[in-house]
């Protein structure tokens, strides 16, 4: 089938694979959340929450606005909204609420995720059938979503440098990405044994090593020890990262949730001091871009180095809207010759690089949220045609695997997760 086959009507294998994405959220759904997918991901994601909704709104809007409104009833006191809200128990995920140890207000981790939240409820209240309660619903969340990013601007960038910081890679949400790795290795490791789960549903030649884990524990360990206080992390984490994808999602959504202020008369003093932590970020962001390979790096605070290599979250500048016109044209150039350089795009490590690994979670694979941002970034800055090679790889994608958490690129085959609902959400906003 041609594309434009594909896209001239509303085809019965398009219709087909509609019905199959909805199934796939109601069946994800747990009354009001929803799993990333069963017995993998248990429990409530922060940001598969947030993506998931937008799949919601195609077909159920008062069921999009409860999962944020679920999503936000696990805010901690200070702001924070959790990166995984453990509502009911599972023992078919590792590490659980007993290791993380956090209990505010309900059982949760202690780190966050990126913010793409304000992004999405922005989306939800400008694409409403039904405007009316969706501006109510956006009304009773708004305050808790600028407690959020002022708990991202405050907590996270005490010195008001523009540039948060994350203290764990899954707070990036790109888990074993290889820019992670030197700070990674600075980390030690725990030195209790423990089960993996993951590795039980999913081949583990798709998941991270146990050197990962070994690490990543140690963070959750550190946290607990330090009871969870902001200040006394922020001066002895020993993993500290200005992660350009949290930074970039960030930015959107802070942009997003200022327009959001005025759609619904709810300016104040709190939303003028964002855009006055933006300015600051837009002043900034320079010290991510190397003007060597023309490219947005993410960097180690700890060792004040950027990290040369080339992963899919240093083109959410674009998506940003952080760049300048002439970092605007080297990115769409490198999109091009990243798109090329494997069978389907876009590779969330890039190709050429000699830690890719297509099938290894976020040293490789296709993540089709990703590629949902990364071609809105690259079509807000004047490049159709790139985004829209983008979103045809990701529809072939679909067509070709179904609904996984996310895909090779060489050869297109679905890895991790089956029936995973930010893949079904992005295909009914984006794709079908
Ligand atoms: C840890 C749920 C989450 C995503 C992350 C993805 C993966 C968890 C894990 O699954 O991470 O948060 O245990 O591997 O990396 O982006 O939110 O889908």
């Amino acid at each position: 089938m041609t594309n434009s086959d594909w896209t001239a009507s509303t085809s019965p294998q398009q219709q087909n694979l509609r019905a199959l994405a909805e199934k796939t959220l109601i069946n994800n759904d747990l009354g009001g959340y929803t799993v990333p997918t069963h017995g993998l991901y248990p429990f409530q994601w922060n940001w598969d929450s947030a993506i998931t909704a937008l799949g919601w709104m195609q077909f159920d809007e008062q069921r999009a606005w409860q999962e944020l409104e679920i999503l936000f009833s696990g805010q901690w006191p200070d702001g924070m909204v959790p990166h995984i809200l453990f509502h009911k128990d599972s023992d078919s995920y590792f590490p659980g609420p007993v290791v993380w140890g956090a209990d505010k207000p309900i059982k949760s981790t202690s780190i966050s995720q990126p913010p793409v939240v304000g992004s999405v409820m922005k989306i939800m209240l400008e694409q409403a059938k039904d405007p009316h309660f969706a501006r109510e619903k956006a009304t009773t969340l708004f305050n808790k979503l600028v407690d959020y990013h002022l708990w991202w601007y405050q907590q996270r960038d005490p010195e008001e440098t523009g540039l948060v910081v994350t203290y764990h890679p899954w707070e990036s949400g790109m888990d074993n990405s290889p820019a992670w790795d030197d700070a990674l290795q600075a980390v030690p490791c725990v030195t209790w044994s423990y089960e993996r789960r993951d590795t039980k549903h999913v081949d583990s030649a798709q998941r991270p090593h146990k050197s990962e884990y070994d690490r990543f524990l140690y963070l959750v360990d550190f946290f607990k020890q330090h009871q969870f206080d902001s200040k006394r992390i922020f001066a002895q984490c020993p993993y500290k990262m200005n992660d350009i994808g949290i930074i970039a999602i960030l930015h959107r959504a802070s942009k997003d949730l200022l327009i959001m202020s005025e759609m619904l008369q709810m300016q104040d003093e709190r939303t003028e001091y964002i855009a006055k932590r933006m300015e600051v970020t837009q002043q900034a962001i320079s010290a991510l871009w190397c003007e060597k390979d023309h490219y947005f790096y993410s960097r180690n605070v700890l060792t004040n180095q950027l990290v040369a290599v080339k992963t899919s979250a240093g083109l959410l500048s674009l998506y940003a809207g952080f760049a300048s016109a002439t970092q605007k044209t080297s990115l769409n150039k490198t999109s091009i010759e990243w798109l090329q350089a494997s069978q389907f795009s876009l590779a969330s490590t890039h190709p050429s690089a000699s830690c890719y690994e297509p099938q290894r979670y976020w040293r490789g694979p296709i993540w089709l949220h990703i590629n949902w941002m990364i071609a809105l970034g690259l079509e807000e800055s004047g490049y159709q045609d790139t985004a829209k090679s983008i979103q045809n790889d990701s529809r072939e994608l679909i067509k070709l695997a179904g609904f996984y958490e996310y895909f090779n690129p060489e050869t297109g085959a679905g890895c991790g997760g089956k029936d995973f609902s930010w893949t079904a959400a992005i295909a009914m906003h984006w794709l079908l």
